[in-house]
């Protein structure tokens, strides 16, 4: 039986992509780390919890990695753990390049002393591009970071090279643009919205605020890029891939067809907000998935217009589900209101 460690196993691709690799026949350990309410609701939403082998561990802390493999002896690691929020990379910027930066290393040199042959794959990011070109972006449009997320990203990315040319170690990049579903975390615009058409339907909320909507992105949808990542690992060669769905579409467009979806329109509720605006945003991104379609013989699968129906139609079952009485495991109840929120846009208008 195959085993695969995966880091990040309680964030959105890391429940997928267990999922997934259960569904293969894979023996699955993966990290989380020690939090003071335990947060593995994604998986228990995908009933795969009982499955799982968890190991503690945290990517700021080298030995725990080591001891994570030791225990797992993983034919492959899929390395999601990162700060992975843009928005948080500007208000924490040094724990950012620690975690998704540095902590990409600390993984890559447990691999190369305890056993160069594990396959490694790294979950790079679209955001490398930055504001690099309004063009599509393939494997050979140059970098351009515009956040500490995406220069920790980037960091990560060339390590993952290095150790791939210098130490000869089966190391890949999957350069995913922007992916999204039902288990996506709440602080991202997409689930933002879909949460809030959800609530603004049943009448617990009148309106939602935005900031850059004029912003584009190449959305996709995780569960069909989840399958890249593990195609990626069983190549004869390691090599870096762009996983993207080669459409884009703006933030208001997102929140249009949300809204519509629930036969809604979303001028009426759609407010923006300096507070969401970012110190430096990327305005377009748009993949260009050619190379990982002719080599992988991958290809999206759920489109923009379907993606976000169904991440509404979830969310508004949630939510109705809930005002029902029904009790599950999911974030959304939970979560505080962002009035309550306060960042360093506060202390600028106060
Ligand atoms: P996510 O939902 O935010 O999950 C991130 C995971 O990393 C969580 O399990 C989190 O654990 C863990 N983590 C954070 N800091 C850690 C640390 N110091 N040590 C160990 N674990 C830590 O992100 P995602 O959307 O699943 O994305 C997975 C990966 O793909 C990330 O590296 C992200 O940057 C990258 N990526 C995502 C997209 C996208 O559109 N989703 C696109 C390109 C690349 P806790 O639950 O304890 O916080
Ligand atoms: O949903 P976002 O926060 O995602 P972003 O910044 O594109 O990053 C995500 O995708 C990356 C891949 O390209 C990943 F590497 C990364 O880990 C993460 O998963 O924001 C998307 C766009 C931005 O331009 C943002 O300024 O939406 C704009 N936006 C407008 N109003 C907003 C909001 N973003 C958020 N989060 N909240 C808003 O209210």
């Amino acid at each position: 039986m195959r085993r695969a460690l995966i880091t990040g196993i309680t964030g959105q691709d890391g429940a997928y992509l267990a999922k997934f690799l259960l569904d293969k026949g894979y023996e699955v350990f993966g990290t989380y780390r020690r939090l003071s309410t335990p947060n593995f609701w994604r998986s228990q939403y995908l009933g795969i919890f009982e499955n799982l082998n968890l190991i503690p561990a945290d990517l700021v802390d080298a030995g725990s990695i080591m001891e994570a493999i030791r225990i797992s002896r993983p034919d492959e690691i899929y390395n999601l753990a990162a700060q992975s929020f843009v928005g948080t990379s500007f208000e924490q910027p040094i724990g950012t390049g620690d975690m998704t930066g540095l902590g990409v290393t600390r993984v890559l040199e447990a691999i190369r002393n305890f056993d160069p042959e594990i396959k490694f794959y790294q979950a790079s990011t679209s955001e490398l591009y930055g504001n690099s070109s309004n063009k599509q972006a393939n494997e050979e449009v140059p970098f351009k970071p515009a956040s500490p997320y995406a220069a920790a990203k980037l960091y990560a990315y060339w390590q993952t090279r290095i150790y791939r040319e210098g130490y000869n170690i089966f190391a890949c990049n999957g350069i995913l643009f922007n992916h999204e579903s039902p288990l996506r975390g709440l602080e991202f615009v997409t689930r933002k919205i879909t949460n809030a058409v959800a609530k603004i339907t049943l009448g617990l909320e009148k309106d939602i605020k935005l900031g850059n909507i004029e912003a584009k992105r190449d959305w996709g949808y995780a569960p069909d890029y989840i399958e890249s990542m593990w195609m990626i690992l069983q190549q004869r060669d390691p090599d870096d891939y762009v996983i993207a769905t080669n459409e884009s579409h703006s933030v208001k467009e997102f929140a249009e067809k949300a809204f519509d979806a629930a036969g809604l329109d979303w001028q009426e509720h759609v407010k923006t907000d300096k507070r969401f605006l970012r110190p430096l945003d990327v305005h377009f991104l748009q993949g260009d998935y050619d190379k990982a379609n002719k080599k992988l013989g991958w290809a999206p699968k759920v489109k923009f217009g379907e993606l976000i129906k169904l991440m509404v139609k979830e969310d508004l079952s949630r939510w109705d589900r809930w005002q029902s009485g029904e009790r599950f495991s999911w974030d959304a109840f939970n979560y505080p209101c962002e009035d309550k929120i306060l960042s360093r846009y506060h202390r600028m208008e106060r």
